[in-house]
């Protein structure tokens, strides 16, 4: 197995691997070591199935459902995006599931069918947006905590620090981000809003992200506790000549006993705009 790194502060290829054979110990232990340094991991996989996929995923973590995204009949862990089936695409800054008081350690995406141009995917690194910020703003967020919500019912919240640390790296890194993040908690509305902006504009900047273009088969695995990640939204045009994009993803449960949990404030109230 090889790892090369990319030219962003974020991000490695892993090479030499077939991940259709299950992983022995030693690779799970070097990409997880990988995942720790890098982030966000390249595996250009030439296509697994979603069994295989499954098996790599759960050699990271329990595999969790998403409560509102499309999934495979015969398999509710592995959540499906295709253009085909839904128009939608994520096109905002956010990492998944922060709504949750514990969100996925980890995702692990594979491009099944790519369209021929465009459809991007973006990850920025939150240890490297926090160690980009100046004093002043560090001193003023360390000890702060934001409300994160659900855009699906029932609606679930949870409160986060805005500034988490690593519980493996012990990096801080930020944690806020513009679809699940509504409010600094102790703030007047104004305040937390600008706040928020700020934060969430200066965690997005060019120079902490990193962009894969997908061939068929590639695979991303994220941390998903210190980055968040975007597609672009370009590939319409592709789309209408009857070009899909379809991606299977599973996520990967934090392992219990690591870190601080958030706090879980479930409530029945009705989403605000995301
Ligand atoms: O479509 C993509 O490239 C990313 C979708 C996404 O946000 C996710 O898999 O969590
Ligand atoms: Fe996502």
């Amino acid at each position: 197995m090889k790892v090369i790194p990319k030219l962003a502060p974020l991000g490695a290829t892993v090479e030499d691997l077939d991940l259709r054979e299950p992983l022995d110990a030693d690779d799970v232990s070097a990409i997880r070591a990988a995942l720790l340094e890098y982030q966000v991991l390249f595996f250009p996989s030439g296509g697994i199935d979603p069994e295989q996929q499954i098996r790599f995923g759960a050699a990271f973590g329990r595999l969790e459902q998403h409560a509102a995204l499309d999934a495979l009949a015969e398999h509710p862990e592995v959540v499906v995006f295709d253009t085909a089936i839904k128009d939608n695409t994520a096109e905002w800054w956010h990492s998944d599931v922060t709504c949750a008081p514990e969100p996925p350690m980890g995702a692990i995406l594979q491009m099944v069918i790519a369209p021929e141009r465009g459809g991007a995917t973006h990850w920025a690194s939150m240890t490297a947006a926090y160690d980009g910020l100046d004093q002043q703003t560090r001193g003023e967020i360390n000890d702060l905590r934001a409300l994160h919500r659900s855009w699906w019912q029932p609606v679930q919240e949870s409160v986060h620090p805005v500034v988490r640390t690593h519980p493996e790296s012990g990096r801080k890194g930020l944690f806020v981000n513009s679809i699940f993040t509504k409010e600094i908690l102790g703030l007047s509305k104004p305040d937390s809003d600008e706040l928020l902006a700020r934060l969430v504009a200066h965690a997005t900047k060019e120079e902490f992200t990193v962009c894969h273009d997908w061939s068929e088969g590639d695979i991303a695995f994220w941390d998903n506790r210190c980055t968040q990640h975007r597609v672009d939204n370009d590939f319409a045009p592709a789309r209408r000549r009857g070009h899909r994009r379809r991606l299977r993803r599973c996520a990967a449960e934090r392992r219990r006993g690591i870190g601080r949990r958030g706090r879980c404030v479930v409530s029945r109230r009705a989403p605000g705009a995301s």
